[in-house]
């Protein structure tokens, strides 16, 4: 069946044969019978809706994700290898959407895919940003900038006929929709919603990411979280966030009308999921438009109140959004008197600065704001939501205890095992057949051969595989050699001071001094990253420049390059993503205890049969319940002794620089082996920093860090205790799949 659709589509299209048609042409109708299939599918249905809206969905490339969950995979594999073609080749001609930062937009598209899976009513809205978050390249060992272009003519996009009117201060834009087609594994299909303008002009764009921000009609759409270090990006941001709001609620009630759905009990049929708080606009925008249509004011707040839901993502105080009057006066004036309105009943009824939507310095708080006038507030791990009750959200958990609720944070399976590690998931087929696709927990089958010395020969087989073939990409894509039968050390992830990368960075100092001086490991290390830095965050850049510079001075340095290297991977993405941890040993989670909030590439890792090397943060604390103290490696001060000693005020990185061994290490940076290949600016700002402030107390953890990483390479050495672990791993991250995690979504806050 599918081998002929795709013999027709490509004589019909081409003209050619499969044997004769070019990766290209291949894809091309690839692409065509993968979305005529789609459209046999139908749509997911239901009386009430959700719609999950976020600034960020980072879906990854989509045809073998598609393919998969139609059920055609296996079938076109074979078809395309019968004929000399390899999947993973064609797979390389489609561009990859890079339309989010990190786990946050990676959530939303991993929800998408788990909400779809269930048969579930729920799409997605965002906005079709051309150019995405920029992407990265190396030049003389730092991070430069561009733009990532990845819409072509033929694609999953569709271009639908909605167009929405969205007013701002002193001018209008019309919207056009787009969409792409969310495919649910053996189940209907839902909707990611993307908006954009037709007068976005992409030539505005001219040397790297640069562009002139004032031109609202023509930049709008053109990136995701343009550089915000001045006024004029900010704004951007406002216009962006209001955009994407204003069509989703326009969107959202065109939707219910057509449904013939009485708007005065809207909550009946509609529940609005708002992603961290970038959307948080679609309450006073909701409740306006309501007005309009001539809902009196009390009860338009009541009816949006039970309508939207709020899921927040950090406890980091900088990366909560307070925008000036100021600006929304500027973006969008009439919504300030709904805001206005919203602050004004919060202030006559609690007398508490705390809890106030405007602050004293005239600044909206998103958050605040959602809190009061949403149904639900939830945090993404156990610990995390702990830390809103109890500390960061405190006071508004005292008002509003029956809001608060913990999601635990999950990975769809399909993509994050089927497809990235196909090997593994068939040989788990062989082992407990695949009722764990539909049930992960089942997953926990696997326990019974925890002592069968074939079946964890098998994986380790299958690990080595996953490395060879992550050694074969890195070739391709970056000309770097790597050694298969090294350990793959791996941190991927953005880059920011709480996650601590700096550590890692001295801990790989600490190997090579260690080395130098003799202490040869009994096998290579390979330590790998993957990250991006925002542009305006100049210590994240400093690290990304010691990173490549170290890369370079361990790599020309005969005495230490058999036994250890360092790869920073360019551009880090999902499609990276998707090579790297089917091949990874030990995963990187070593975030300063109580700043993570949940992450998810610590799930994926597990999942893959990487061991983690983490602190008590986030869903390593879950990690942890799961596995039991023998199957992880922890380390460090928990979140409580950090949040005593933020209260304090005691940490002081200079007092552990003194010691020895930390202040040689440290030093190094600024060492005339690092001056000869980096920039002194870069370094030294860097060293400064760690001694001076180090906010998020890397040296607090350095020494537990460096002797618990230690023991990981040692216990690596014993084969077969390592292997038993890697497949207790596995066998528990069931928890971890995002169909428990949305199915506790649906039971708690969506009820659909
Ligand atoms: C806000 C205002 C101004 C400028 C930027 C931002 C901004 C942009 C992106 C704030 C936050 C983000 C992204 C946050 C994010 O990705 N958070 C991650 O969410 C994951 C999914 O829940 C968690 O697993 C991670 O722990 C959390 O860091």
């Amino acid at each position: 069946m599918v081998q002929e659709k795709l013999f027709e589509i490509l004589d019909n299209r081409f003209g050619k044969t499969l044997k004769e048609a070019s990766n290209e042409e291949i894809y091309l109708a690839l692409l065509e019978l993968t979305k005529n299939s789609i459209k046999k599918k139908g749509k997911n249905r239901g009386n009430k809706k959700l719609y999950y809206i976020s600034a960020e969905f980072l879906i990854g490339k989509l045809l073998s994700n598609n393919l998969i969950n139609l059920g055609l995979y296996e079938d076109v594999k074979k078809i395309l290898s019968e004929n000399g073609k390899e999947l993973t080749e064609i797979e390389e001609i489609e561009l990859e959407p890079s339309l989010g930062n990190g786990g946050l937009g990676r959530l939303a598209a991993c929800f998408l895919d788990s909400i779809a899976t269930l048969g579930l009513n729920g799409d997605g809205i965002g906005l079709n940003y051309h150019f995405g978050l920029f992407k990265q390249e190396f030049q003389d060992n730092k991070q430069k900038a561009v733009k990532n272009p990845w819409i072509t003519s033929d694609s999953w996009l569709n271009k639908t006929d909605i167009k929405f009117e969205v007013l701002f201060g002193g001018f209008k834009v019309v919207s056009s929709l787009y969409d792409i087609d969310v495919t649910g594994y053996n189940k209907g299909c839902n909707k990611l919603n993307l908006f954009d303008i037709d007068t976005i002009d992409e030539t505005l764009v001219k040397d790297g990411i640069n562009f002139d921000k004032e031109e609202i009609k023509k930049n709008l759409t053109l990136f995701l979280y343009p550089d915000d270090s001045d006024k004029a990006g900010h704004l951007l941001r406002i216009y962006q966030q209001y955009f994407m709001v204003s069509n989703a609620a326009q969107l959202i009630l065109t939707e219910a009308e057509e449904n013939g759905y009485d708007l005065h009990k809207l909550y009946n049929h509609v529940v609005i999921q708002i992603n961290d708080t970038h959307p948080s606009m679609v309450i006073p925008e909701l409740i306006r438009l309501l007005g309009e249509k001539g809902i009196e004011i009390n009860e338009a707040i009541e009816i949006v109140s039970k309508t939207c839901a709020y899921t927040n993502h950090t406890i980091l105080a900088e990366a909560l959004e307070k925008w000036p009057i100021e600006y929304l006066d500027k973006v969008v004036p009439q919504l300030m008197p709904i805001i206005r309105e919203l602050d004004n009943r919060i202030k006559l009824k609690y007398n508490d600065e705390k809890v106030q939507i405007i602050d004293k310095d005239s600044r909206v708080h998103m958050a605040h704001m959602d809190i009061h006038y949403g149904f639900s507030v939830n945090g993404v791990a156990a610990l995390h939501t702990d830390i809103l009750k109890n500390e960061e959200l405190k006071p508004f958990y005292n008002i509003y205890p029956e809001k608060f609720n913990n999601k635990t944070n999950g990975i769809t399976f399909r993509r994050w095992l089927i497809h990235c590690n196909n090997e593994l998931s068939n040989y788990i087929d062989e082992l407990i057949g695949e009722e764990y696709k539909l049930d992960a927990t089942k997953l926990e089958n696997l326990l019974k051969y925890v002592d069968n010395k074939e079946v964890l020969n098998k994986i380790e087989e299958i690990k080595k595989s996953n490395k060879i073939e992550l050694k074969n990409y890195l070739k391709k894509t970056q000309n770097i050699d790597i050694d298969e039968n090294s350990i793959f050390d791996i941190q991927i992830k953005r880059l920011h001071e709480y996650k601590r990368q700096q550590m890692n960075v001295l801990y790989i100092i600490h190997k090579y001094l260690d080395i130098k001086n003799g202490n040869i490991p009994k096998r290579p290390i390979t330590m790998i990253f993957g990250a991006k830095a925002a542009p305006a965050y100049i210590i994240a850049q400093d690290i990304i420049h010691t990173i490549l510079c170290l890369q370079e001075i361990i790599e020309n340095d005969s005495e230490v390059n058999k036994h250890l290297k360092v790869v920073m991977v360019e551009n880090y993405n999902v499609t990276a993503a998707s090579k790297l941890i089917p091949a990874c040993d030990v995963s990187e989670q070593i975030s300063l205890a109580s700043k993570e909030a949940s992450g998810t590439g610590n799930m994926k890792f597990m999942l893959n049969g990487a061991l983690t090397l983490g602190t008590e943060d986030g869903a390593n604390v879950e990690i942890h319940e799961l596995v039991g103290d023998d199957n992880i490696y922890i380390f460090g001060e928990s979140s409580e002794e950090v949040i005593e000693h933020y209260k304090k005020g005691d940490y002081v990185s200079k007092k552990y620089y003194e010691k020895t061994e930390i202040k040689e290490l440290v030093d190094f940076i600024v060492s005339d082996e690092m001056l000869a290949v980096g920039d002194e600016e870069n370094l030294s700002r860097l060293h400064k920093e760690l001694i001076n402030k180090d906010w998020f107390m890397t040296l607090l953890d350095l020494e537990d860090y460096i002797k618990t990483k230690e023991k990981v390479f040692k216990d690596f050495e014993d084969r077969d205790t390592w292997n038993k672990k890697v497949l207790i791993n596995i066998a528990k991250a069931g928890f971890f799949s995002s169909d428990r995690t949305i199915e506790e979504y649906n039971k708690e806050i969506w009820k659909l």
